[in-house]
């Protein structure tokens, strides 16, 4: 059944977190807040990367969010403020039009992101003037999706302020087309969970249509997040949609050579349905028809019957306009793979068979092989930690999130959990003096959290 996020009580937030926030906000803006909208991050258990190629996928939100206290005003202007002096102020006025600066991705476009969605759905001409003051504590650029949250959270609070009502999934769907006004070409999963999510469970993400299922952790292990501390911003690099690229490329390359109707086909996914074929299919297809050498443009012009305006317009993103190669085997084989790995992980949790956690850990280890070696997308750093955590414990650990820098998540036995995380701090943290100042947030446990919800006062 479609349900709306929950309105609860602002008692609920962390005390000391509420005070500070809404006593900050009076300060800015001379008024106490009206309400408060928080959406958390996420942490990907499973199925990297293959959301925008319309494969499930099995996150769980984390305790860490995106908290905003927000109040209506007679300006004509939406005023943003951040508690993190990084983050500046802006002001924009609510009679020009939404404008997100793709070249310069500043934390109050992704704000924007969220505004701008949900003002087209409702076709709000004049939206009122309102005042935020937003709080985070996802470490950002980290796999853990501080960006749509930072989105998730906007389009929430916009929702509200403007009097108008959305069901989780309709709001899921709306911010993850709504954050692409930032360049990157996202499939989903990240606004889904923080949507979606409910506390004590992991969910399996399914797309078109977005639904979301209860996956039962196993007793006896936890999930630890660690950050190797290399920063990765998706929106101001081409890492991610030179990966998008890949993925659509490889899409019409075997479309084409199975003869299907290649305009209408976008995302791998839709090549299995169309050819009724399973997933072991589809590996065995990607062997058989497209080869482990990078592809160049010509020949991808010349099998698709292309012309090489065609090719930059039709195929690839604003920014990524300028790659010559392609590497459509590698990126296909990673996908049908992880795909296959995202159910068989659903299927252990849910029969739960004595040797669960040696089984889901074995599908994490071969996730992250698959992102380092087929998909390209972890980095000498992060690999380096991954080996920490399993020398140091965990059944398996993985990449999580984008990568390319980031946090690793690792499924650690319920009794090894602190000379897990005593092993880690001693080979990873403590020896190098930047990550040592930053291991409290860097390392920690994770439990299923719940999702995006508005709270208000008493
Ligand atoms: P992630 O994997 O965390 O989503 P991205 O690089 O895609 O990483 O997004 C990170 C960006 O999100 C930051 O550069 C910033 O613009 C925005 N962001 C994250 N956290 C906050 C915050 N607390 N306040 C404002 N903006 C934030
Ligand atoms: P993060 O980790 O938030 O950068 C990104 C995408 C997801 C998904 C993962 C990889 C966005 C907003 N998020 O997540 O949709 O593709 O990478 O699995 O683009």
């Amino acid at each position: 059944m479609a349900s709306n996020p929950p309105i609860l009580k602002a008692s609920l937030i962390d005390r000391k977190r509420f005070q500070n926030l809404k006593n900050a906000f009076a300060l800015k803006y001379g008024a106490p807040p009206l309400f408060y909208a928080c959406a958390p991050g996420r942490v990907n258990l499973i199925g990297e990367h293959i959301d925008y190629c319309g494969y499930s996928v099995l996150p769980m939100a984390i305790e860490q969010n995106i908290l905003a206290a927000v109040s209506l005003n007679n300006s004509g202007t939406i005023q943003l403020a951040n508690t993190d002096t990084l983050y500046k102020d802006f002001t924009v006025s609510c009679s020009e039009d939404i404008i997100i600066d793709r070249d310069n991705p500043k934390w109050y476009y992704y704000f924007l992101c969220g505004v701008k969605g949900i003002q087209e759905k409702f076709g709000i001409t004049h939206l009122p003037g309102m005042s935020c003051l937003v709080d985070g504590n996802i470490p950002p650029s980290s796999g853990l999706s501080s960006s749509s949250a930072l989105v998730c959270c906007a389009g929430l609070l916009t929702m509200k302020t403007n009097q108008k009502s959305l069901s989780k999934v309709a709001l899921a769907e709306l911010c993850a087309k709504s954050e692409r006004y930032i360049g990157t070409e996202g499939g989903g999963m990240d606004q889904s969970i923080s949507f979606l999510a409910e506390k004590g469970t992991a969910k399996l993400i399914e797309f078109e249509p977005l639904r979301a299922t209860d996956v039962q952790l196993p007793k006896g292990a936890v999930f630890v997040i660690s950050n190797c501390c290399v920063g990765m911003n998706k929106a101001a690099s081409s890492h991610f949609n030179i990966r998008v690229v890949e993925c659509r490329i490889a899409t019409k390359m075997l479309a084409h050579a199975r003869g299907l109707n290649l305009s209408r086909l976008l995302k791998l996914a839709q090549v299995q349905t169309e050819l009724k074929a399973s997933l072991e299919d589809m590996l065995s297809l990607v062997d058989k028809v497209l080869h482990p050498e990078p592809y160049s443009r010509e020949e991808i012009c010349q099998v698709l019957g292309l012309t090489s305006e065609q090719f930059s317009k039709e195929l690839l993103s604003a920014n990524t306009q300028h790659v010559e190669n392609f590497k459509l085997h590698q990126r296909a084989k990673h996908v049908y793979g992880e795909a296959a790995r995202v159910l068989r992980f659903k299927s252990v949790c849910d029969s739960g068979p004595a040797e669960s956690i040696r089984l889901l850990g074995d599908l994490m280890n071969q996730s992250h092989a698959s992102c380092r070696d087929l998909y390209e997308c972890s980095c000498p750093v992060l690999d380096h930690l991954v080996d920490i955590c399993l020398k140091s414990g965990a059944v398996g650990s993985r990449l999580t999130g984008a990568g390319w820098g980031g946090c690793a998540v690792s499924m650690v036995p319920s009794d090894k959990v602190q000379s897990f995380q005593q092993a880690v701090r001693e080979a990873y943290y403590l020896p190098d003096s930047h990550r040592a100042a930053v291991e409290k947030q860097s390392l920690f446990v994770s439990k299923p959290g719940g999702g995006a919800a508005i709270y208000l006062e008493e």
